[in-house]
């Protein structure tokens, strides 16, 4: 290797400045950015299937304006985050095919049903809420192109976060029945959404590495312990409990105590065994195939303007 390059981008990170894409890089930092950057497009696309099947069935014009709007900005991030991969030299057909074709993760969450409209108000309050915890940090990600891209993300995600907890609010303060759809939401939701930070940090092989790379800022458990200790007072305030049983104020170390997880859960929908991995990959095939005319017209137009420019 290039001992200067090398070098160079060492002290980049040591004085905590931004790789940006011109910049030398170990071809496994790049490789790790890619794997991450591809994952985490991928899972914004494939987020859109739960969230997106309840825009139809939205109880009020005003509820189902406020849905459209957020899964289409998941639609945006999915799209900002496939350019930032894209800085790297990997291209967008190549990131699709890896994920249609099974290689490439996309988040467990999204492999859950979401059953009922309360769903909808757990998935933004728990899932979009996790979404921020991860990636605040990320903002400060050491891959210039990825921290930018998070910003304008987490800006969005805090919105969609509120819209879910005003969902959940207003059927919390609802019926008896409205107010029992929202605790069966929150009791299906909250397990997945903590598994969303990945393994615990003694089984998270890459955790190591990406953190000296300044990737990752935290490890998988310590934001998993910030997600915790934000939920608690939220859940209070919204009159829902917590699944857990376990989980009680710990004085001595300042955090919330949790109870374990299911970690062979987790392990079996990473593997393609969640209750909605063949539905949401099928889908997702679908609505590749569907869209082809529309990206074989968008290239045709393309080419006659650059001859048109030409000439
Ligand atoms: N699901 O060694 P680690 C959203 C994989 S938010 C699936 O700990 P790492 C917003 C991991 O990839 C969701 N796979 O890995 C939204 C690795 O496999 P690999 C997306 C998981 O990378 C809201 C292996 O296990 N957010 O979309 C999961 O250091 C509502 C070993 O794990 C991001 O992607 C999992 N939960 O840490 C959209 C954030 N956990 O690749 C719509 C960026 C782990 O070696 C609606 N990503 N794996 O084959 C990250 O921060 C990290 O990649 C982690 C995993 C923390 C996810």
């Amino acid at each position: 290797p290039d001992t200067e390059a090398q070098a160079h981008f060492d002290a980049l990170l040591a004085a905590d400045e931004r790789i940006e894409p011109r910049d030398w890089m170990p071809a496994k930092y790049r490789k790790t950015l890619v794997r991450q950057i591809s994952q985490h497009a991928h899972s914004e696309i494939i987020g859109m299937q739960p969230e997106g099947a309840w825009i139809s069935r939205a109880p009020s014009l005003k509820r189902k304006s406020i849905l459209i709007a957020k899964v289409q900005d998941e639609a945006g991030h999915g799209l900002y985050l496939y350019s930032a991969a894209e800085t790297l030299g990997t291209t967008r057909e190549e990131m699709n095919e890896q994920l249609m074709s099974g290689k490439a993760k996309y988040s467990s969450i999204f492999n859950y049903p979401a059953l009922t409209w309360a769903d909808v108000g757990a998935i933004g309050w728990l899932v979009d809420g996790a979404a921020i915890c991860n990636q605040v940090p990320l903002c400060r990600c050491s891959y210039g192109p990825y921290g930018r891209a998070m910003v304008r993300v987490c800006k969005e995600e805090s919105f969609h976060q509120r819209q879910g907890w005003e969902i959940l609010h207003a059927l919390s303060n609802g019926t008896p029945e409205q107010k029992a759809m929202a605790q069966d939401a929150v009791n299906r939701y909250y397990g997945p959404a903590l598994q969303m930070f990945g393994p615990p940090d003694a089984d998270s092989p890459n955790s190591q590495q990406s953190m000296a790379w300044k990737i990752k800022r935290f490890s998988n458990d310590e934001l998993r312990q910030r997600f915790v200790d934000m939920m608690v007072p939220q859940a209070e305030a919204l009159g829902l409990t917590l699944p857990d049983p376990d989980l009680a104020w710990n004085e001595a170390r300042g955090h919330y105590d949790y109870g374990d997880l299911d970690w062979d859960e987790l392990k079996a929908v990473i593997a393609g065994n969640g209750p909605c991995n063949t539905q949401r990959m099928a889908h997702k095939i679908k609505a590749h195939e569907d869209g082809a005319w529309v990206r074989e017209a968008a290239a045709a137009y393309a080419r006659r303007h650059t001859s048109t420019d030409a000439t």
